[in-house]
């Protein structure tokens, strides 16, 4: 089964990247429902966040830290923004491979779903 960011990840697909290393990829979204929306992937592919095993523990830690420096190279870190995880059907997740997105650049709503 083929799965679009893993495309992404080998350069099958275009993506607006604006971070790569041994271990993420972080892009574009496609469909930005903020000013900046940064997707933030694991090269391997990982089908969501209840596949992530201890194993994992430094791999999620460093999709988070990156969201981090992202935020402050993207000048949202001081007006704040979101970060959104979905996982699974009911919870909104649509890409069946781990993508932590990053939101900001706008005033967000409070609402959670
Ligand atoms: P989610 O609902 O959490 O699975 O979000 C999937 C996101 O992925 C959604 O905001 C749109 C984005 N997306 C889907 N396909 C592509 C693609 O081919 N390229 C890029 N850059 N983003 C995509």
């Amino acid at each position: 089964m083929s799965c679009i960011f893993c495309q992404i990840v080998k350069g099958e697909i275009p993506a607006q990247i604006v971070y790569k290393d041994e271990d993420l990829v972080a892009f574009k979204d496609i469909n930005p429902q903020s000013p900046v929306h940064i997707l933030i992937i694991p090269r391997r592919h990982i089908t969501n966040l209840t596949e992530l095993d201890e194993a994992d523990t430094e791999l999620a830690g460093k999709m988070i830290l990156l969201a981090g420096k992202l935020a402050r190279e993207m000048d949202i870190a001081e007006s704040g923004y979101r970060l959104v995880i979905n996982s699974g059907r009911e919870g909104g997740q649509v890409v069946n491979h781990l993508h932590l997105h990053l939101l900001g650049g706008r005033q967000l709503g409070g609402q959670l779903g």
